[in-house]
């Protein structure tokens, strides 16, 4: 890991902070994220949700919003086809309130992730002709399925599709009715989740009504639960869903979401992101995961205590299993990497029948992250390979399968995470074309790089540093958490804990005052070194956790290294 430090002029410093007023350390935060003017700072520290995009900047959002309301006239039936990850399910069940409402008819329909494929489905279709559904939007899905929409038209059910994945242009796609960010010559913002294009459409219909909007945003806790859950950039309208989705979750409307909390314990408490994607998040994705897809969905919508219990619990049981599963996966594939003489491998690709094609996702992200190299892993069943591909900076695995697509059956996601499914007999040579095009990109393993606003001794964190530190939250990818760098630390105590002990928790000792400390993912760096006598110069951000119900200060670990000049002594 390569520490990169920001260089900021300190005049430019001095000059920002006169006239914006803001302390030291928040201008300097600003200026490391290219944030340098009035309007990028009112915009980056106060998201509010009157600076949502009109949503009628997309193509022919006006005629899918005359398609809801002339269903709605007439008192027919609506479908909202979802998928079975937590942005499908949220972005599902977020326009399932919405548009009831304000009195649609509305059901919805998530594919179960074990028998069925990618996209729409004929027999889903049917499902929904049997049910009586006039309408389809889909919801975080729907690419690439023009056949499956003439079906559909066929038997005299329209269908809207809303995605924000990347779709491969196919023959009659101009027949379909799309709302895609990403496929949008007119909409600018490409960042948004499923979730966030569902919001997008509902926000269409409401405007169109003249119903405010604050009363669509009463759920829009659950768009940020989905767009939290699939790592979109944290810039733009999705930090303003974030922001006004971490309020509205401490009053949720969503009495599953009420139960949930309370027994995750974090009700009476501000939410987090982290919250969401640590806790919230892994449950709901769990019932997907091993097939029940629909349930996550329901989660959002019903209101009987009884029911909202069996789901939890359901939930419970579904990611516990999700764990043992992955670990079982993660656990014989790196031993046999790590029995393989070939160290200098420059990617993964590997499949096997005993794989469950629900978890591997996971396990492919977690390879690709340990070994800095693309991963694909594929499930197999009855001759169909259901591949989970994750890549790394610099290799657009996404391209690689678009110019392979001929082999695929199926195709879809984004530049460095996508899936594919293809027959198996295609298998090796879907190997050999992408390791041409691994190879073709002639990169070399780049290290990675831990970003460093600045020196920040430990016993300088206050609470205007907290304070600096949260208005410009949230972070994840594209505002990634600032970190500090303190030199000459010693740790105390150190435990290691958590699966295969990859992580520790320990105590550093400055000035007279002990702080609590975590690090994740980097016990394997303590057994290089005997800790106790080595001084550590210690990249981190400090963190507000909870304790025994007490807030707590923590230090967050990032990485750490043996003081430089101690290293020295003992080497030289
Ligand atoms: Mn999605």
């Amino acid at each position: 890991m390569r520490w990169e430090f920001s260089g900021l002029d300190n005049d430019l410093v001095d000059k920002k902070v006169r006239e914006w007023e803001f302390t030291e350390n928040l201008t300097r935060l600003l200026l490391n994220r290219g944030v340098d003017t009035k309007e990028k700072i009112e915009e980056f520290i106060e998201p509010h949700v009157e600076k949502f995009r009109d949503p009628f900047e997309f193509e022919r959002m006006d005629t899918v919003v005359e398609k809801i309301l002339n269903l709605k006239e007439k008192g027919k039936k609506l479908y909202i086809y979802g998928d079975y990850d937590v942005d499908g399910i949220t972005a599902a069940a977020f326009l399932v309130h919405a548009f009831r409402a304000i009195g649609i008819d509305v059901e919805y329909y998530i594919p179960n992730r074990m028998e069925e494929g990618y996209g729409l489905d004929k027999k889903a279709i049917d499902y929904i002709d049997q049910r009586g559904g006039k309408l389809i939007i889909t919801v975080d899905t729907g690419v690439n399925s023009v056949e499956e929409v003439e079906y559909a038209k066929g038997i005299g059910i329209d269908v809207v599709i809303t995605d924000h994945h990347k779709i491969v242009k196919e023959e009659g796609d101009e027949k379909l009715l799309i709302i895609n960010p990403k496929l949008s010559d007119r909409y600018t913002f490409k960042f948004l989740a499923g979730a966030g294009v569902a919001l997008k459409v509902a926000q269409a219909v409401y405007k169109k009504l003249g119903i405010p909007l604050e009363k669509l945003y009463e759920y829009i806790d659950i768009v940020m639960i989905g767009t939290v859950a699939d790592v979109v950039p944290m810039v733009d309208e999705n930090r303003i869903i974030i922001k006004k989705g971490l309020e509205v979750i401490k009053n949720t409307k969503v009495k599953g979401l009420t139960y949930l909390m309370r027994y995750l314990k974090l009700q009476n408490k501000d939410i987090t992101t982290t919250d969401v994607s640590f806790f919230i998040s892994p449950l709901l994705n769990s019932l997907g995961r091993i097939g029940v897809s629909k349930v996550g969905a329901d989660f959002f919508t019903v209101e009987d205590d009884f029911e909202i219990y069996n789901i939890i619990e359901e939930m419970k049981k579904s990611n516990k299993k999700r764990r043992e599963l992955e670990r079982s996966i993660f656990s014989e594939i790196d031993a046999e990497i790590q029995n393989n003489e070939d160290k200098d491998f420059k990617y993964l690709f590997l499949k096997s029948e005993r794989w469950h094609p629900g978890v591997i996702g996971v396990v492919s992200s977690r390879l690709a992250m340990k070994y800095n190299v693309p991963v694909v892993l594929i499930a197999l069943r009855d001759g169909i390979g259901k591949a989970s591909c994750r890549s790394i900076k610099g290799i657009n695995v996404f391209n690689m399968l678009r110019e392979m697509g001929d082999r695929l059956l199926r195709f879809g996601g984004h530049d460095l995470a996508a899936g594919f499914i293809a027959e198996t007999e295609m298998l090796d040579e879907i190997e050999e074309k992408l390791k041409a095009s691994i190879n073709e990109t002639g990169r070399e393993k780049e290290e990675k790089v831990l970003k460093i606003d600045g020196k920040f001794p430990i016993e300088n964190i206050d609470d205007s540093l907290l304070e600096d530190l949260n208005s410009i939250s949230p972070y994840g990818l594209g505002n990634e958490h600032p970190l500090f760098i303190d030199e000459a630390l010693s740790f105390e105590n150190l435990k290691k804990f958590g699966v295969e002990n990859r992580h520790f928790k320990t105590f550093i000792r400055k000035g007279g005052k002990r702080y609590s400390a975590v690090a994740f993912d980097l016990a394997h760096k303590i057994d290089e070194f005997g800790y106790a006598l080595q001084k550590f110069d210690v990249v981190y951000h400090p963190e507000k956790v909870y304790y025994r119900g007490e807030e707590i200060l923590q230090i967050r670990i990032k990485d750490f290294r043996v003081k430089d000049d101690f290293y020295n002594i003992f080497t030289k």
